[in-house]
């Protein structure tokens, strides 16, 4: 736990979030500024900078972030119609909260490539 960092807050409680899914290692909530219908965040409650360094030192955990990515589409009902799962990473990828994040987007028709 970072108290640096913005998604360690949420994990602590500090800071509210509206939570969609847990597990003792994973939390899921909303993106506040969401870019599709469903648009939320799974996150490991451990505090790694991004997807790489998550899945370098704890590649299980990395597999429970995309199996709560899965049931989070299932809860939102955009499993069958398809979804995207996106991990920016880096400055060029876009990413802004250096706490390992996957976005999980759907429920309207993704275009590619991405900008
Ligand atoms: P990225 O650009 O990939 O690092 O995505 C970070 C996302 O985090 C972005 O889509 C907006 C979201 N976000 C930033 N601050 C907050 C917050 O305080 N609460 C929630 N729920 N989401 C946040």
């Amino acid at each position: 736990m970072s108290t640096e960092c913005l998604f360690c807050r949420i994990v602590a409680g500090i800071l509210p979030a509206t939570v969609v899914h847990e597990t003792d290692t994973v939390l899921a909530f909303r993106d506040i500024d969401p870019k599709a219908p469903t648009h939320v965040l799974v996150i490991p409650k451990e505090h790694y900078a991004d997807a790489a360094a998550m899945a370098g030192a704890d590649p299980a955990l990395a597999g429970e972030v995309l199996a709560v990515a899965g049931e989070v589409a299932k809860l939102d009902d955009v499993a069958g119609s398809g979804y995207r799962l996106v991990f920016n990473t880096g400055t060029d990828g876009q990413q802004t909260v250096f706490h390992a994040h996957c976005h999980v987007l759907g429920g309207r028709a993704m275009t590619w490539p991405p900008g």
